[in-house]
């Protein structure tokens, strides 16, 4: 295959794990850093919503951070992140990813821009974000990954979003009673993959 070419913005929880899952899979890629205040006239003509990451495969553009990590699982996976033949893992993994980006990224967003949102507190949007952190914790008991034995998909396209919760108030999630999801988070930003894809 030749070279794929993806639109990223390396802060940005989605385009990064696209690039964790891309650089997972080992395929060629040419990464273009954007500036989501001056978007590249070549990504917007890939992709109109003006949203990063944007895929291009040279057969076909892919603008949904989720749907560029399944396509860098089918070109080459080799820890079987997509769980292979495990079909109630896979459901649970979909049902998880889709709690994440759905539910929990809007408490994220409030809790981080409380300012922005003054009908409550930040303390209440952090507790609305925390029901979801109490089911991650619970996850991890017995095991170091969320929906299998090691870690698949899930724990990479959630790990970002987590990060970002844990970074509006470091002090607190230090001592907040998640202890799992500290050690998860921590291993997975340690590790060589995260590393890299954040590296400038
Ligand atoms: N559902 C999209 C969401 C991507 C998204 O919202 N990306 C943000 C940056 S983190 C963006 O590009 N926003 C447009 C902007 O800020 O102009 C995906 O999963 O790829």
């Amino acid at each position: 295959m030749s070279e794929v070419t993806l639109y990223s913005f390396r802060r940005c929880p989605y385009a990064m794990r696209a690039r964790m899952a891309l650089r997972y899979s080992a395929v060629a890629l040419r990464i273009v850093q954007v500036s989501l205040k001056a978007k590249p006239a070549e990504m917007l003509a890939l992709s109109s919503k003006g949203t990063v990451p944007v895929l291009d495969t040279g057969a076909g553009v892919i603008d949904e951070s989720l749907e560029i990590m399944h396509w860098a699982l089918a070109q080459h996976d080799p820890d079987d992140w997509r769980l292979q033949g495990n079909l109630p893992a896979q459901q649970d993994s979909a049902a998880l990813i889709e709690a994440n980006d759905r539910v929990f990224k809007v408490h994220l967003n409030h809790y981080k821009y409380a300012e922005r949102y003054p009908a409550h507190s930040m303390a209440f949007y952090r507790s609305q974000g925390e029901v979801f952190l109490t089911d991650l914790e619970q996850r991890l008991q017995g095991r170091d990954a969320l929906v299998a034995g090691h870690l698949s998909l899930a724990d990479f396209a959630l790990a970002p979003f987590v990060r970002q919760f844990a970074h509006v108030d470091r002090d607190w999630f230090e001592q907040a009673p998640y202890p799992r999801v500290r050690g998860w988070l921590g291993s997975i930003l340690a590790a060589p993959l995260f590393v890299a894809i954040m590296a400038r």
